[in-house]
């Protein structure tokens, strides 16, 4: 039986409500390392992805976000029903990623945070069962929130006050991730999230978008870019943590409930303190960054191994995964 008009008219306006939020939103299109581009993963219904990819598929088909009535499930973890893909970017200890987000709304400001995990299976991350991960804070966006005159008037950020998210707007929507120095080689996954911060001032209104994208870190052979990038970190790199992601925040954190438009004097960002040993990319060195060549990811075959992907390379369009992920504000 056909929809009774009043519901075909709301399943039409619904429709478009969420069409416009669409926009709203985004996702990691694709990283760069020393000028070559692996692809991230677009969620979207209808839009061609490559096999060949790095970055995680979720199931956020309106390119939305995860809740913070979700923070212990593990749609936290890496987004949506988040699955990793089979390949890897070659990275190198020192080498500073660039995270490409696919556009990013000027009123959703708050942190950008980056964790590392590493995949300890024979496949490295490929087929990574994403529970079992442990994760290490490498970047929370320190200071996150700034007193910057003339800042924040646009959108629903308090004026005076520059966020994060206005740094990787200015940066064309990208964030630089550095790999530190001392990690071990081996397949990790980098956890890349904003949290938007716009209706936080509610309870269950922060919007956490984390996006994972696989890594092989080589780090035997030539080591001078370690020695160029990091000469303020002291022997022994990086503090291992191991925190699972379904525990980083609670929806009553200070900076999780937070009305953004009160004049806030301070900002509490959430989760994990960064690991000793990190080094994250200070905002002055925050830029715009243009890729001179495709990469070719690598699969991994045994754990200290890998190859060069070989599979299809040309894209596909994604599975259609309805039904999971909407949400009608922006
Ligand atoms: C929690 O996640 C599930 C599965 O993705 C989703 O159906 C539900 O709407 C989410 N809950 C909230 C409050 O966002
Ligand atoms: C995934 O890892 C978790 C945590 O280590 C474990 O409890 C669970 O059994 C694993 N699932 C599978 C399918 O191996
Ligand atoms: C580079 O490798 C050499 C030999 O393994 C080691 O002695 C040196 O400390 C390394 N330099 C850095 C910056 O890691
Ligand atoms: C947030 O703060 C603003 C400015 O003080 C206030 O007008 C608004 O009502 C607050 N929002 C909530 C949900 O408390
Ligand atoms: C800005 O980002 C877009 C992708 O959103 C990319 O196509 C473009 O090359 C970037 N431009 C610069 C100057 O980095
Ligand atoms: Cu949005």
């Amino acid at each position: 039986m056909p929809p009774a008009l009043p519901q075909l008219l709301t399943t039409v306006l619904t429709a478009l409500t969420l069409g416009s939020t669409a926009l709203a939103h985004s996702h990691l299109a694709y990283i760069i390392v020393n000028g070559k581009l692996y692809q991230g993963f677009d969620p979207r219904p209808h839009q061609a992805n490559y096999p060949s990819r790095v970055g995680w598929s979720t199931g956020a088909v309106d390119d939305g976000f995860v809740t913070p009535a979700n923070y212990s499930t593990p749609d936290i973890i890496c987004h949506i029903a988040g699955t990793s893909p089979a390949g890897h970017a070659p990275v190198r200890p020192g080498d500073r990623i660039h995270v490409q987000w696919n556009g990013w709304p000027v009123g959703h400001i708050g942190p950008v945070l980056s964790y590392l995990a590493r995949c300890e299976s024979d496949t490295g991350c490929t087929g990574q069962n994403k529970t079992a991960l442990r994760w290490t804070k490498i970047d929370d966006s320190s200071p996150t929130m700034q007193n910057v005159a003339g800042a924040g008037t646009q959108g629903e950020g308090t004026p005076g006050k520059r966020w994060a998210t206005d740094v990787l707007i200015a940066a064309n929507n990208s964030w630089q991730v550095a790999v530190p120095a001392g990690l071990p080689t081996g397949a990790y996954v980098l956890r890349n999230e904003i949290i938007a911060l716009h209706y936080a001032a509610r309870k269950n209104g922060a919007q956490n978008y984390p996006l994972c994208m696989n890594l092989w870190v080589d780090a035997s052979g030539d080591n001078s870019s370690v020695a160029a990038t990091t000469a303020a970190v002291t022997a022994g790199g990086l503090q291992m943590d191991a925190y699972d992601a379904r525990g980083f925040y609670k929806e009553n954190d200070p900076g999780v409930l937070v009305n953004v438009t009160a004049a806030l004097s301070s900002y509490v960002v959430p989760g994990p303190t960064v690991a000793a040993g990190a080094t994250p990319v200070p905002y002055a060195q925050q830029s715009p960054s243009v890729s001179t060549a495709a990469g070719t990811p690598v699969v991994v075959t045994r754990t200290s191994e890998t190859a060069p992907y070989t599979g299809a390379m040309t894209p596909t369009v994604a599975a259609r995964m309805k039904g999971r992920g909407y949400d009608r504000r922006g």
